[in-house]
């Protein structure tokens, strides 16, 4: 039999940096490569537009957890001041929108490939160039390679038996299809609460026929307190920017708020509970930073934990149920703290069941529905998967890089994530991880770290041409210090206590437990990357010959 033709190799498209991802990292890289550096730089986007997660998370109720007016660029007068937000926290298609307003403002999408998932990613030493091949084909070329893949972007379906066998429909919440999906009239079953869970159940529950959430691990949320922002608050906002982010660069979590003072415990309970009740009425993030030892202190973490639990059984009027929603195993905010918008009201509906999957797990999936190990039958015709992502390092991993040597980044990072400043891995020159694994990140308003991130990468790289130098890689000894500190500022924190959250990887089967995002926070952490630079990058070896570019 003659053999098949080979597949013809698609010709190499050379620049001089590419950037993964078209999200709120993609796109500033690529304005400050671009427009700062004067680089010829290329973005890849595996989706038909802008937006990264905000392009794939449109399941209902979908929201930011940011405040709207500090859930932005602030490099960027212009852009501040082009835009207003409607809400507080900005639904998904605001910020789809405010996305593509950036794109087009700074004039980015001449310079991004949509529908193009890179399938390798290869250090040809050599040559001194990345190769990177789409899964399509493509193929490109750069000295420097940027990852602006975001931190949850890679989704975690469970692998239950039986899902084959369903017959109605399957959605993760994190791969939503763009034109909705009609749960009107239908029993849907959801698995999950997170943050994602917390806010679709409510809005899912209104248009179907009734919801039942499948509860593994209860969860503590606050209500948002979303509302329509006046005119006076847009003015306030523009016209105090310049204040807006000095606070956000102050403080750990990026967040326009400061951490109160005080410890939980040095003040009456009468003083304590007025202060958590007035965060509970203003709703948002910001309970947490009631007192400033909510998140090192079990004690004074435990008057925040009961705080809320009472509000729950408040609020849910079964009794059973409100005890289930209550029985929280983990402290308040060692999981990221959802914010909701009439999550627990949703259990007083009549349409609305909670099934206690601790008690009760699930044992199959069947062609109507959802048997529990008790032999219990959930018949349904929607299941929707609330079941989160393979945070940070799964979209990283799924991209098939690989370094010097050869050196696969899955076995760089065998048992965990190993980086310095999360934005460098030894073994691979020139690439950069934006919000990598060891980078505050997800701890944080994500645009702040974003910012930073870009910043330090884009002067990185200007330093490096300017020395003349080709490739800059961090070193094995700065990751191996890195990594410990990143692990005491996790246990510095009652984070590690949360044993199943997904900072520590554990909600996905066999991946590596290490706590991933730098807990020392965002103030501390942009400090200590600013002194490495000053300091001519210690942690990491410029080598190689290139021309000099003046910075
Ligand atoms: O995912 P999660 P998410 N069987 O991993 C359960 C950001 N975000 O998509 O806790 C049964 O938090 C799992 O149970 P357990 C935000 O940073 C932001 O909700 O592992 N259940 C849990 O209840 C957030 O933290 C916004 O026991 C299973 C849930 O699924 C992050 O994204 C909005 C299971 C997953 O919760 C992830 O949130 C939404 C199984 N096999 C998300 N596997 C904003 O507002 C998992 N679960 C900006």
């Amino acid at each position: 039999m003659p053999e098949a033709p080979a597949a013809p190799v698609m010709p190499e498209t050379t620049f001089d940096a590419l950037i993964v991802g078209a999200g709120f990292a993609g796109l500033y890289q690529l304005h400050a490569l671009r427009d700062r550096l004067g680089l010829r730089a290329h973005v890849l986007e595996a989706a038909d537009g802008v937006g990264g997660t905000w392009t794939w998370n449109r399941y209902p109720g979908a929201r930011c957890d940011s405040e709207s007016h500090a859930y932005a660029f602030y490099f960027s007068d212009d852009l501040l001041q082009s835009w207003d937000w409607s809400e507080r926290y900005p639904q998904q298609p605001e910020i789809l929108r405010y996305l593509n307003h950036v794109a087009d403002r700074l004039d980015l999408k001449r310079d991004i490939t949509f529908g193009a998932r890179v399938g390798s990613a290869r250090w040809d030493a050599a040559a001194g160039l990345w190769r990177v091949a789409t899964q399509d084909g493509r193929r490109y070329a750069a000295p420097f390679l940027v990852t602006a893949v975001g931190c949850l972007s890679s989704t975690n379906m469970p692998d239950i038996p039986g899902r084959e066998d369903f017959a109605g429909a399957v959605h993760h919440t994190g791969e939503w299809p763009h034109d909705g999906v009609d749960v009107s009239g239908k029993r849907v079953a959801m698995i999950g609460t997170g943050s994602t869970g917390i806010q679709a159940a409510p809005v899912l529950a209104e248009a179907a026929a009734h919801l039942t959430v499948f509860q593994r691990t209860a969860n503590y949320s606050i209500p948002a307190r979303n509302r329509p922002l006046d005119d006076a608050f847009k003015h306030w906002a523009k016209a105090h920017a310049a204040e807006i982010r000095a606070t956000m660069h102050a403080t750990p979590n990026g967040h326009p708020w400061t951490v109160g003072p005080r410890s939980a415990l040095e003040v009456s309970a009468e003083e304590r509970e007025a202060a958590y009740a007035a965060a509970w009425e203003k709703g948002g993030l910001a309970l947490r930073a009631t007192f400033r030892d909510i998140l090192t202190d079990r004690a004074a973490n435990d008057t925040a934990a009961d705080f809320i639990k009472a509000r729950i059984r408040e609020v849910v009027q079964d009794p059973a149920t409100a005890a289930k929603l209550a029985d929280i195993d983990h402290p308040f905010a060692t999981k990221r703290p959802p914010i909701d918008t009439g999550y627990f009201e949703t259990f007083n509906r009549a349409n609305v069941a909670l099934a206690d999957i601790r008690a009760d797990p699930i044992e199959r999936i069947t062609a109507t529905g959802i048997r529990l190990r008790s032999g219990a039958e959930h018949a349904v015709d929607v299941i929707v998967f609330a079941t989160g992502f393979d945070a940070m390092t799964g979209a990283l991993l799924r991209m098939g890089i690989s370094g010097r040597d050869g050196l696969a980044l899955s076995d760089a990072w065998a048992a965990g994530p190993r980086t310095q400043l999360g934005l460098q891995v030894p073994g691979f020159p020139n690439l950069f991880t934006i919000t990598g694994p060891g980078s505050p990140s997800v701890l944080t308003n994500m645009p702040v770290a974003i910012e930073q991130h870009v910043e330090w990468i884009t002067d990185c790289i200007a330093q490096l041409r300017a020395q003349g130098r080709a490739t800059i890689e961090a070193t094995d000894d700065a990751a191996e210090a890195w990594v410990a500190h990143v692990n005491d500022a996790a246990n510095a924190t009652l984070m590690p206590q949360a044993g199943h959250s997904w900072y520590l990887g554990a909600n996905v089967p066999g991946k590596p437990r290490v706590f991933m995002p730098y807990a020392g926070g965002m103030a501390r952490y942009r400090a200590i990357c600013a002194e490495v630079a000053a300091q001519g990058y210690p942690g990491f070896v410029m080598a190689g010959q290139a021309a000099r570019v003046p910075a």
